[in-house]
């Protein structure tokens, strides 16, 4: 039945907020949805919009052949999976739930010996935004799985395959969310300096967003330097960016403000002019960054 091929059984494993909106997507967008969590009352909503609760792991799994999987972490995961056992023959089981590369390699490594096709997934949106086109979803592992179910993992946002190691969705969800953090970080340090003489950070916010805006303009630039080892500039130097920072660092002591999330960029940049690196732009940084002192 043709409705069946297009919007197969899916079944939902954690009611956290993420998987909570992921269960709410599927039901929205028409699929059969059965859903579990460990703890009893996650499922109440869900039920009210059709959602199926299964009493046990085994249950849901039995439910879909479509298994994904949102918890807390990869410790979770195992102890779910472990109560499945057999019952996971044949399933594919699309783990969401953020992880290390190992993890997610040995959870497939897992999954495939009780005869389950794995996906690992990493997600690039926060609840609200799933089943909108700003969800990002990176997938890696079975390309089987990934093929076959692509319209179904559409109906959460946009895709995109990395590859059939499992590993892959975390690294570049891991390497994303760093670049989240930094960002984040330097607002928060932003913030925190202007509070400190009273200014209202709704209001400087508006000159942050335009300025980070207009950086994001130079990532491409940046990321070429990267890709041919060429990092000489006609931009800023390191030097230039060493005598700015120190700037920094002295007036957030002036201001009793904590450099801590400063002074580490701060290092990378002493370090790549006492190596030698003075004339180079930001980007040598990268490079500084894969080669650790020991
Ligand atoms: N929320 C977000 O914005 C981010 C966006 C990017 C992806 N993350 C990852 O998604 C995973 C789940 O995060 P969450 O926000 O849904 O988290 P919670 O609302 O705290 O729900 C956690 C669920 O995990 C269940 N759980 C915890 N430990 C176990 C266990 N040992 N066995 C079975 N289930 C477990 C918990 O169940 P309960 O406490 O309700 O019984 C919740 O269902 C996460 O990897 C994020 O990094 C979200």
């Amino acid at each position: 039945n043709t409705m069946n091929v297009n919007r197969p059984p899916v079944t939902v494993i954690g009611l956290g907020m993420m998987g909570s909106a992921l269960a709410q997507t599927f039901l929205k967008e028409g699929h059969q949805t059965t859903v579990w969590n460990r703890s009893a009352g996650k499922a109440d909503a869900l039920m009210e919009q059709g959602a199926k609760v299964a009493s046990t792991v085994a249950e849901a799994i039995a439910a879909s052949p479509l298994v994904v999987i949102c918890v807390l972490d990869y410790g979770a995961v195992h102890a779910i999976l472990e109560q499945a056992g057999e019952i996971l023959a044949d399933r594919v089981v699309v783990n969401l739930t953020n992880g290390t590369q190992a993890q997610a390699r040995q959870t497939a490594a897992f999954a495939a010996g009780w005869g389950a096709e794995y996906l690992d997934g990493g997600i690039m949106a926060v609840p609200q935004m799933i089943g909108s086109p700003g969800a990002l979803l990176l997938y890696s592992g079975s390309q089987k799985a990934f093929q076959t179910y692509r319209p179904t993992l559409e109906g959460l946002g946009a895709v995109t395959y990395l590859g059939d190691d499992p590993g892959l969705a975390p690294l570049y969800d891991l390497a994303l969310l760093s670049a989240m953090y930094g960002m984040f970080g330097g607002f928060f340090h932003a913030v925190a300096m202007v509070r400190s003489e009273q200014f209202q950070a709704e209001a400087f916010t508006s000159l942050v967003i335009p300025w980070l805006q207009a950086m994001t303009a130079s990532l491409p630039g940046l990321a070429q330097a990267v890709d041919a080892d060429q990092h000489r500039t006609d931009v800023s130097s390191l030097i230039i960016n060493q005598t700015g920072f120190a700037n920094i660092i002295d007036t957030c002591l002036e201001l009793g403000v904590s450099p801590e999330l400063m002074t580490p960029i701060q290092g990378l940049i002493n370090r790549g002019v006492a190596e030698g690196y003075g004339s180079d732009g930001l980007s040598r940084l990268v490079e500084l960054i894969r080669k650790p002192v020991s």
